[in-house]
């Protein structure tokens, strides 16, 4: 993963944790970060006419939930699913809480919730679940190689965790 960022010029600095940072719960408490400042890796997976998996990467604000319709829209993949965590392992070389956004085993499509970039600086799974990175969103967008694109609900989890009401939709 390093030495994916090493190859594009970006030295990446890992912070390993001694609590758990698997979720992105756990990962905003051990940096002192907002939810929302925490890059979910989340694999999906369209099933192919010959049935072996196609996967897909979704980098996702820690508060926010992706939308399968959209992400159906987004990708033009009408039957997509989140992968299991078998699949998810075998497709990107890592294990669910620890799957970083860069350096995996083969290179996958990558979607970005345009979310992440209303922080200068987010933090993504460094490969283990104890692990994470620093990096300014539109550096992840570069190493990544992602595509920018709504593909998460309305309302935010945070906001429905709390009980509270989405946004208006001004319509502006
Ligand atoms: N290290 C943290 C923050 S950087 C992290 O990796 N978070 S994560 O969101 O990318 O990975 C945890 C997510 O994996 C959970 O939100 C959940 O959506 C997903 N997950 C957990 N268990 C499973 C499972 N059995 N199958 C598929 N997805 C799972």
């Amino acid at each position: 993963m390093l030495d994916a960022a090493a190859r594009k010029g970006v030295t990446l600095a890992v912070t390993v944790f001694p609590a758990s940072t698997h979720t992105a719960e756990d990962a905003a408490a051990a940096v002192g970060a907002e939810l929302g400042q925490i890059v979910k890796s989340l694999v999906f997976v369209a099933v192919t006419d010959n049935g072996s998996p196609d996967p897909v990467l979704c980098l996702v604000s820690g508060a926010n939930r992706v939308d399968l319709a959209r992400l159906a829209a987004v990708t033009g993949k009408g039957d997509i699913r989140r992968a299991t965590a078998r699949e998810a392992n075998e497709l990107t070389g890592f294990t669910i809480g620890g799957i970083p956004p860069i350096g995996h085993a083969r290179p996958l499509r990558v979607i970005m919730d345009p979310d992440l970039g209303r922080f200068p600086v987010v933090w993504a799974a460094a490969g283990t679940g104890s692990a994470v990175f620093p990096v300014p969103p539109g550096t992840l967008r570069i190493l990544a190689n992602a595509e920018m694109a709504v593909i998460a609900e309305d309302i935010r989890q945070a906001d429905r965790d709390q009980g509270r009401a989405a946004a208006p939709n001004l319509g502006l």
